[in-house]
């Protein structure tokens, strides 16, 4: 690094000196030369101001005009372009030449498998021409794109489609109108030859919008669910949010090189292929329910994000944060709410209590970025969501709703902050939202320790709340926030009490505002059990100290299934930390047979929701399990997570056995009821594998299966139970899907975590098969993100075998794509959660990374943050 990246500070927004209004783009396309002609129309907004710096880099400058004559007062930097003795008002003129071939860090204009598509988001669009790529900048865009017609029959931009024709040379043009002025990271230009899927919608005040989604050509009948997924994302949109889509035409495209999810560009979403592409054979319930959220969530973009966008990139969580709440709503009001809220605190637990408290700690809206894309985290999105769903529940969905209407008549049209969404929530309902505003700047994960006693004589219960956000890597003074603690009390026989103070009924929503606050709750006529912090009302830790009993009670008469499933994880989770201690000591494993009963409950309970039973017999993830002590024991959790696996399949195997084998389908179908089904009968596989006769139940499970998901599910418990089928259930896969990348991801995704001694040898060997390379993001991340994140044993290796590996992909990724680099290095970030040899081998690691000449901004951010925290 010749200069070292700079940050830039949330309190240091300045609005733009001058502003473009509209933007005419000339694309003429070639692999290795692109040339792009850029006509903006450039406004003053600050009197007397005539120099103008705009962003850009990676391109050849080749023209610079002002009002058509040629301009020479501009300077070249290292970031952009400074034209100075400019008039209050202009046209400007630049003329571009790019290489899309050679473009593999795959933001800006880059060739996914010939095709070429773009992604801006959040400083893209600086590849292609000098630009003020800032979101508070917002002009109306026309697209002009011109290349071969044979090889590249679609030519698309965002919006309305006004012009075609044919060229000399087999070359034809296409030329696109967006009527919504946007800022310059929500363009798109796809060109490519694929299969066109269509549909219409028509919206609730009647206008037809033409529905196109194009995927590689062969998979058109891949598409159908995506295209379901979106209908029904803009039926409900309508219905929930009163929201209706605004242009004639919505375009999704399906692309192989990819390095996010997708991406909103309006009217013309660009998606990861894994996002869209979906059959039986193909795909399992996991990734048709993803879909379904992504697919939701980019369109739900089209109001948060796109009609209202941010002001600046602190402010990401406005649009993340509340369309990941859109789209889990969304999610939950047409499946299961309990399992979605069930996985969505599952990852709130683990990945993003996780990253709180480690040297990426940072508010839903940070403060200070070197490298925005390094700020797309599951603080912005999912804690950001959290936040919002903390304010629907103060204010009640008909207030929020009242919210987001005031909330569009205010900002529609323009760039908003954070806090003008939480002034539109406050206006609308009435209620204060003082305190709360603390959620948007202050990090880390408070913790709740809550006491109870109660008063026989006086029949009264006293809780004692006490909340404290432990410091974190960017902050360390933290203050008491406004904490929604949702409780319930039951009575011996299950029965609710009534909440009741001064003899009235309130509210089972208690606002927590001060460090310590006592809550008197009366006629409680006997001991209660408390259920705390129902359907994980705020994004805290909960320490109470339950019985086993009390806990083994809830799991039987907590009226919320939410509820019913956390109380399922409390008693794992004590049972687990004692013996982790335990085994430390050199102690043996032991579980008291009255917890393996309250599992065999659940297990056996007629009435509940298989898809639900399902999650309650699925343990915490070695990683959430990690996150519970101060120092991780990666060997001694392996230990106790895999003793309690045996002891549920020997204890319970008959059960197991009884409901794996009445749970048996004929047809595929996606309900819910029958991924529910799938879903309980695969964790009962599970289970089973791992004792006597587990090899020949998996092998003909295996054989058995007629859809992707019993497949994936056998070969998922080979591989965990180490069967002796394993080899040859993988090797019949991989013969069948060599040829499919996106199936072979979840082969990929097994040899990561392989519980074998050898799992390291047998990951890099993988990196030489024939579907694997580290050019694309979704194998990348299918191979080695998965033995680096979920295969903590063996990548936490004492030689530093893993640390050294990842270190060595981390070298290459560095040059090649550094987005999918940063993503990668978060496990090494986190040493000073391990013992000091750990912690040696893996700051050693990052120091060799610190010392490459070329490092990226990317990873030159988290590193040094990790190595000053
Ligand atoms: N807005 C995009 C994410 C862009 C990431 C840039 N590194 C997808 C989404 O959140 O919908
Ligand atoms: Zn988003």
């Amino acid at each position: 690094m010749a200069q070292q990246p700079q940050a830039k500070y949330r309190k240091d927004y300045k609005a733009p000196d001058f502003t473009i209004t509209d933007i005419d783009l000339d694309f003429d396309l070639g692999a290795t030369k692109t040339t792009v002609i850029a006509k903006s129309k450039v406004k003053q907004l600050t009197p007397g101001s005539d120099t103008l710096t705009l962003d850009g880099e990676g391109f050849i400058l080749r023209r610079v005009e002002i009002d058509d004559n040629a301009w020479t007062h501009y300077e070249e930097t290292a970031e952009g372009l400074v034209l100075s003795n400019l008039p209050s008002e202009f046209t400007l003129l630049i003329e571009t030449e790019l290489d899309p071939a050679a473009n593999t860090s795959l933001e800006g204009l880059y060739l996914s498998d010939g095709a070429y598509c773009t992604q801006c988001e959040a400083e893209g669009f600086r590849r292609i021409t000098y630009y003020l790529d800032r979101p508070d900048v917002l002009a109306k865009f026309t697209t002009k794109i011109t290349a071969d017609k044979a090889a590249f029959p679609f030519l698309l931009s965002n919006g309305n489609k006004v012009g075609q024709g044919d060229l000399d040379a087999g070359r034809h043009w296409v030329q696109w109108e967006d009527p919504f002025a946007k800022p310059s990271y929500l363009f798109a230009l796809v060109a490519g030859d694929f299969d066109l899927l269509q549909d219409v919608f028509t919206t609730r005040s009647g206008r037809d919008v033409a529905l196109e989604i194009f995927v590689d050509k062969g998979n058109l009948d891949r598409a159908t669910h995506a295209m379901t997924s979106l209908k029904n994302s803009m039926k409900w949109d309508e219905e929930r949010f009163d929201l209706e889509y605004d242009l004639d035409i919505y375009m999704i495209v399906a692309v192989d090189f990819f390095n996010m999810g997708a991406m909103e560009n309006k009217g013309l979403n660009v998606f990861n292929s894994k996002f869209v592409l979906a059959n039986s054979d193909t795909a399992t319930d996991t990734d048709y329910l993803g879909i379904e959220a992504v697919i939701g969530h980019e369109y739900f973009h089209n109001w948060t994000g796109n009609r209202v966008t941010c002001r600046d990139w602190f402010q990401l969580s406005l649009k993340e944060g509340l369309t990941v709440f859109r789209d889990q709503e969304f999610s939950s009001d047409l499946g299961s709410r309990a399992v979605n809220r069930i996985n969505n605190v599952r990852i709130m637990r683990g990945p993003q209590f996780a990253e709180d408290c480690s040297p990426m700690a940072h508010p839903i809206r940070p403060e200070k970025v070197i490298e925005m894309n390094n700020f797309y985290t599951l603080t912005v999105y999912e804690k950001g969501s959290e936040v919002i769903r903390m304010m629907h529940t103060l204010l009640g969905e008909t207030n929020f709703q009242k919210g987001m209407k005031l909330y569009f008549e205010r900002h529609d049209g323009t760039a908003a902050t954070c806090e003008d969404f939480v002034k539109a929530m406050e206006d609308a309902s009435g209620i204060d939202l003082g305190q709360f505003r603390l959620w948007y700047s202050q990090s880390g994960t408070p913790e709740l320790t809550v006491s109870a006693e109660y008063q026989t004589d006086a029949k009264t219960l006293t809780l004692t709340i006490n909340q404290k956000t432990p410091p974190t890597a960017d902050q360390k003074e933290k203050a008491p926030l406004l904490i929604p603690f949702d409780v319930e009390l039951y009575a011996a026989d299950g029965s609710v009490v009534e909440l009741q103070c001064n003899n009235k009924k309130v509210s089972s929503i208690l606002h927590v505002t001060e460090e310590t606050q006592t809550f008197v709750f009366e006629n409680v006529s006997e001991k209660p059990v408390i259920s705390m912090l129902r359907e994980f009302s705020a994004p805290v830790k909960l320490n109470f100290d339950y019985s086993d009993e009390e806990l083994a009670f809830l799991m039987v008469h907590a009226r919320n299934e939410f509820a019913r499933w956390d109380a399922g994880q409390m008693l794992l989770a004590k049972h687990i930390k004692q013996n982790v201690a335990r085994i430390q000591q050199g102690e043996a494993f032991v579980l008291p047979g009255d917890v393996v009963d309250a599992f065999r409950g659940v297990l056996l309970d007629g009435k509940l929701d298989s898809a639900l039973i399902a999650e309650v017999l699925t343990l915490p993830s070695e990683n959430e399990i990690g996150g519970w002590f101060d120092v991780v024991d990666v060997d001694a959790i392996n230990t106790v997570r895999t003793a309690i696996k045996h002891r549920f399949a020997t204890d319970l195997s008959d059960e197991l056995s009884a409901v794996y084998h009445t749970l048996n389908q004929e047809d595929y179908s996606i309900e819910h009821d029958a991924i529910g089904k799938r879903s309980l009968r695969n964790v009962c596989l599970g289970y089973l594998a791992h004792i006597e006769n587990g090899n020949d139940l998996v092998q003909a499970h295996f054989d058995g299966a007629n859809n992707m998901t019993d497949t994936a599910a056998a070969l998922g418990a080979a591989n965990h139970a180490e069967l002796a089928s394993r080899e040859s259930l993988m090797k019949a896969f991989s013969d069948k899907w060599t040829h499919d990348g996106l199936v072979m991801d979840k082969w990929f995704m097994l040899q990561g975590c392989n519980p074998a001694t050898n799992a390291l040898e047998n990951v890099k060997a993988q990196m030489s098969h024939p579907a694997f390379s580290l050019k694309n993001p979704n194998r990348t991340r299918s191979l080695v993100a998965s033995f680096c994140n979920n295969n903590p044993v063996h990548f936490h290796a004492k030689d530093g075998s893993g640390y050294a590996f990842l270190t060595e992909i981390l070298t290459q990724l560095n040059t090649s794509n550094p987005q999918v680099a940063s993503r990668l290095i978060d496990p090494l970030l986190k040493f000073k959660r391990f013992d000091e040899d750990r912690q040696a081998l893996m700051r050693s690691s990052l120091e060799r990374l610190a010392s490459l000449d070329n490092l990226a901004k990317d990873l030159y951010e988290k590193i040094n943050k990790a190595l000053d925290a």
